[in-house]
């Protein structure tokens, strides 16, 4: 089948800001449609996006990155027949020149996209297992889903707690349709104690309540309180926190704002140890900062014995150059996969294969600024990724990639 038309327009995400969709016209009249999503904790050394600038909508509107689209983009792939990989990565080798400025991250991203979606559709089959069988895997399962309930950091107006996620982790349920029940009691009852404890229910940015604590121990208390509530087995659920330390390090004094305190990398590791001593926390994402190296090195050979996934998100951003050298410097077991972080889906297979080659625990996860589109659901499961990150159950950009899980899951049990 041939693309007969590429359209990019400006469409709003979930914080009701601008971001760019992409529509592909195939010569049959269908269509398929991707949306880009955006971060707010938004690393370094992730592929920049193009945004306007000026007053208007924070500066953040997409008409340059909709102008670069049909100048560099569309001549490449209108009335071509579809090959989402052979054209993506044309998209990739742009993403990785100093074009990329040009485009933006985001335009290549809802392009890159665009294109899987429109392959699969025109072949027919369900996108993820278009990407499954473009990456050659063997077998699927169904991710793990970390979900956040409480959000801290910069995903809240006052930024009172440093961890910006604590997620909990349903690994008792024998299958997700299980785990998303267990969740779903667990939120029913957090909002019970959050009304008993007049704690406000302000939701942060990706729908977990914002921290009604400064004190991280003391929101995993809650946590637990509510897991006790609504019936579950204290070993139905362990922990996780992405602490996006990056936001709260300061890179010359090489301290950590910690609870009000200006603590070294060890004595931040020290403070973990503490929490994994006294919870069942099984996941760290983003416990240092993006360029405290010799302080990664440090955390994972601190924590190595605990049984735990040191994840590496602001610190890798998904390229394969950065998570090659994190293995190389027992950095991290783990890592974060976000399609927008390197600009194309193309680029984040070539991290997927290195992962699959060094054994590390691939995490696939959403952005904060989101929109009603799944692609990261159909990415996790095609690319066999062992957890995925969506967010609080709550809000509808956050449901539909919950709800589409819960979909693929049951076509599997078809199959
Ligand atoms: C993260 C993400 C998603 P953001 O840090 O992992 O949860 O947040 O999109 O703001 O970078
Ligand atoms: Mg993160």
């Amino acid at each position: 089948m041939k693309i007969s038309r590429i359209v990019s327009r400006s469409v709003y995400d979930c914080c009701g800001l601008p971001t760019v969709a992409c529509d592909i016209f195939l010569d049959d009249g269908s269509h398929v449609t991707a949306v880009a999503p955006s971060g707010t904790s938004v690393g370094s050394f992730e592929l920049p996006e193009l945004r306007d600038g000026g007053q208007q909508l924070r500066g953040l509107g997409v008409k340059k990155t909709i102008k670069a689209i049909e100048e560099n983009l569309k001549p490449l792939l209108e009335g071509k027949n579809i090959d989402a990989l052979a054209m993506d990565a044309q998209l990739a080798a742009l993403a990785q020149s100093s074009d990329s400025k040009a485009i933006g991250g985001n335009g290549l991203i809802a392009v890159s996209m665009a294109l899987y979606r429109a392959h699969a559709h025109s072949l027919s089959i369900e996108l993820f297992h278009f990407i499954h069988s473009v990456l050659g895997f063997e077998n699927f399962s169904i991710p793990m889903p970390l979900i956040n309930v409480i959000n801290g950091g910069s995903h809240t107006a006052d930024g009172v707690c440093p961890v910006q996620e604590f997620l909990i982790i349903p690994v008792g349920g024998k299958n997700l349709t299980e785990r998303i029940v267990a969740t779903a009691d667990v939120c029913c009852a957090l909002e019970d104690l959050f009304k008993e404890k007049k704690y406000s229910r302000v939701r942060g940015l990706e729908g977990g309540f914002v921290a009604p604590c400064a004190h991280v121990r003391e929101n995993i208390v809650v946590i637990q309180e509510a897991i006790a509530r609504a019936g579950y087995d204290k070993h139905f659920f362990a922990f996780g926190l992405d602490v996006a330390a990056t936001q709260f390090f300061d890179s010359e004094q090489k301290t950590y704002l910690w609870q009000g305190q200006k603590i070294t990398t060890k004595q931040l590791v020290a403070k973990y140890a503490e929490l994994l001593d006294e919870f069942p926390i099984i996941y760290l994402e983003d416990g240092l900062a993006e360029d405290d190296w010799d302080g990664w090195s440090y955390l994972n050979d601190a924590l190595s014995s605990r049984d735990i996934f040191i994840v590496g998100d602001d610190l890798t951003a998904s390229s394969m150059e950065r998570v090659a050298y994190a293995i190389k410097h027992k950095a991290i077991n783990s890592v974060i996969l976000k399609p927008n972080q390197v600009g194309t889906v193309y680029g984040l297979f070539e991290t997927v294969s290195l992962c699959k080659e060094f054994d590390v625990t691939m995490i696939s996860s959403h952005r904060s600024r989101e929109t009603e589109d799944t692609f990261i659901v159909d990415f996790a499961v095609g690319a066999t990724s062992r957890f995925i990150k969506l967010g609080g159950m709550y809000h509808s950009e956050r449901l539909a990639k919950y709800n589409r899980l819960l979909f693929i899951e049951r076509l599997f049990a078809q199959l």
